[in-house]
């Protein structure tokens, strides 16, 4: 009987000890957009920006001392930023960021993205979407989107994009990652071997 309590013990520890490695690493450089050492104060190194109205600011730090703003002070605008991380094909990712709208901010799109691509940067699959723009709140919110990489997918690239944002508040965005989604068939069949020893050390009693 104390045998079998000690295997259960090793299983235990066994089980802990994978733990580390099923909680993923974040793939991105830069996530909380704090590293700025370029020519422009509005990029956050790693990050590529493009279009407009899209700038690193200090105002739209959720934590650290900065985050990323769509802002349309004037007119119509629509931007975007992106970053590429090294993808498997067949692999599932999420992208994920908090987000926040000031009260007066509005747009037709606050998009979420996953683009597949290969080593020439040429699409390898449909990307995967959300438009959160509808559920954002003036509060700090976690929204991501999920996808598997298609075959021959060498980059996974994580965009944020802004369509239409018009003149008025701004919305914000902070603290970003992408991660590989764990396999969690090793930790059920762990489980589930425990579950066994256990229903046998009861027979036993
Ligand atoms: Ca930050």
């Amino acid at each position: 009987m104390k045998k079998l309590y000690l295997i259960g013990l090793a299983l235990i520890t066994a089980m802990l000890m994978t733990l580390p490695s099923i909680a993923q690493a974040n793939l991105l450089s830069n996530p909380g957009f704090e590293d700025s050492t370029g020519e422009y104060a509005a990029d956050a190194d790693y990050w590529f920006r493009g279009g407009s109205g899209v700038n690193r600011e200090t105002w739209a730090a959720r934590t650290g001392d900065a985050g990323v703003a769509f802002h349309g002070w004037a007119t119509d605008l629509s931007g975007y930023i992106y970053q590429d991380v090294t993808g498997t094909a067949g692999t599932p990712y999420t992208f994920s960021i908090w987000a926040m709208k000031e009260a007066t901010y509005a747009s037709d799109g606050v998009v979420l993205k996953l683009e597949w691509l290969d080593d020439l940067f040429a699409s390898t699959g449909t990307a995967d979407e959300v438009n959160i723009v509808s559920t954002l709140t003036t509060g700090w919110l976690q929204y991501s989107v999920s996808g598997t990489a298609p075959a021959d997918t060498t980059i996974v690239r994580a965009v944020l994009a802004g369509n239409n944002f018009t003149a008025g508040g701004a919305a914000k965005f902070d603290d970003a990652d992408v991660s590989a989604v764990p396999e969690p068939a090793p930790l059920l069949l762990l489980s589930g071997g425990l579950v066994g020893l256990f229903s046998v050390v009861r027979k036993k009693k």
